[in-house]
């Protein structure tokens, strides 16, 4: 019976930072987890490799529930979102090598294809309306059926989600962490941008009809009733969803907002563990189950999530920005082909330093992506450039309201 013989916290730097940890048994055969925590990176690899990997050594790599039960329960200490990026890095890397011993793709492990492939949904975003249209045909052209619509708020600065004007063509590049020794600050005015946003959507409507589902991301940022105020607006814009509204770890807060909208409601990219999840599935107070399965304590916890969330009928909606891996988006891939409750997967295409360093198998056609058919994951790693790309602490924003509090970014 083949063994781990090894464990390696690998962090490389291609525009953005990752860390990834590899996995070799001692038949030779490797496996990767994502472990990218955006802002706190060294918190996962430093978890990783001083407490971890030395209890992974010597064990069955195909042991993967139990192994995830060691790391969780034998932890003590629980949940948090650096505990569980490292035990999803372990997991992701397990299943990845499962597929490979047994010749298969993850997905086929998890019970087959359940369709053809996953539903994707890209990020356009303007400063002003003209430069949202363009952003928003770019997105099209480049065969989107889903499209996720961020704009600036008149009278603010940068906020959340708004990358520079692109031209036509040109790719969608947001990367709101930045390198240096501190977060850059943008400021905020919540009531500015619940005058706006239904504004925007009108003008969206109106310009590519009403057929196209459009998605926006709240990002935590209003009060319950606020959000139930903006949720309420946008109802005649028949949005697919609304993201994270109003801060999710305040669980009840979401019956306020249930209460008085329709819209369908996401969240939990933040969130990294099932009892985060409980009562907004319990009281079916949410649509759409946000997680990563980088920072959900990876494909075993978060099939959990969503086997529990079936009863519900909540589907999935996994995240899936440039500051989950390549590895991380792969493995949300064969997770999505599989599950039965699959809802639509984000998609922000990596750079092209990112995908040489992260060589993947996964395709996007026909507004769907598809993990491919390698067996384990499909993801290959090429250490030689990933070290040639080394790494700079960077941090995600800090937003004040105008009076200089410090709000949710
Ligand atoms: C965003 C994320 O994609 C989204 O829905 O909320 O891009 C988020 O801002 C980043 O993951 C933060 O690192
Ligand atoms: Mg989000």
């Amino acid at each position: 019976m083949a063994t781990i013989e090894g464990a390696e916290v690998l962090i490389t730097s291609p525009g953005r930072n990752f860390v990834t940890l590899r996995i070799t048994t001692s038949d030779g055969t490797t496996g990767l987890g994502d472990a990218t925590l955006n802002g706190r990176e060294l918190a996962v690899a430093s978890y990783l490799s001083e407490h971890v990997v030395p209890l992974l050594i010597g064990s069955d790599p195909q042991r993967i529930e139990d192994t995830w039960q060691y790391l969780y329960r034998g932890a003590y200490w629980r949940r948090g979102p650096v505990t569980m990026a490292a035990i999803a890095a372990v997991d992701v890397a397990l299943w990845d090598i499962k597929g490979k011993m047994a010749g298969m793709p993850v997905y086929q492990l998890l019970g087959g294809a359940s369709r053809r492939g996953a539903l994707a949904y890209g990020h356009a975003s303007g400063s002003d309306i003209p430069s949202l249209f363009t952003s928003i045909r770019n997105h099209l052209d480049e065969g989107f059926a889903a499209i996720r619509v961020q704009t600036g708020v008149p009278g603010l600065g940068q906020v959340y989600g708004v990358a520079g004007d692109q031209k036509p063509g040109q790719r969608y590049d947001y990367e709101p962490a930045s390198r240096g020794a501190a977060p850059s600050e943008e400021s905020w005015d919540s009531r500015a941008y619940l005058r706006h946003i239904p504004t925007v959507f009108a003008a969206v409507r109106d310009e590519f009809g009403p057929e196209l589902p459009l998605l926006h991301d709240g990002h935590h940022r209003l009060t319950p009733n606020q959000a139930a105020s903006l949720g309420k607006s946008l109802e005649p814009h028949d949005l697919f969803w609304l993201e994270d509204c109003t801060p999710g770890e305040n669980q009840e807060g979401l019956r306020r907002v249930r209460s008085q909208t329709t819209t369908p409601l996401a969240i939990g990219e933040v969130f990294n563990s099932v009892f985060d999840y409980q009562t907004l599935i319990t009281e079916q107070l949410m649509d759409y189950v946000r997680s990563a399965v980088t920072h959900t304590g990876g494909i075993t916890a978060l099939k959990k999530i969503m086997d529990f969330a079936a009863v519900y009928q909540i589907k999935s909606g996994f995240h899936g920005p440039t500051d989950v891996s390549p590895v991380g988006q792969a493995a949300a891939l064969h997770l999505d082909l599989s599950i039965h409750n699959f809802g639509i997967q984000e998609y922000m295409k990596h750079s092209d330093d990112t995908l040489r360093v992260f060589r993947t198998s996964y395709t996007f056609d026909g507004g769907l992506l598809h993990p491919g058919d390698a067996p384990g994951l499909g993801v290959e790693y090429d250490d030689a450039l990933a070290e040639s790309f080394s790494y700079t602490a960077a941090y995600l924003p800090v937003n004040r309201l105008q009076d200089g509090t410090v709000h949710d970014w």
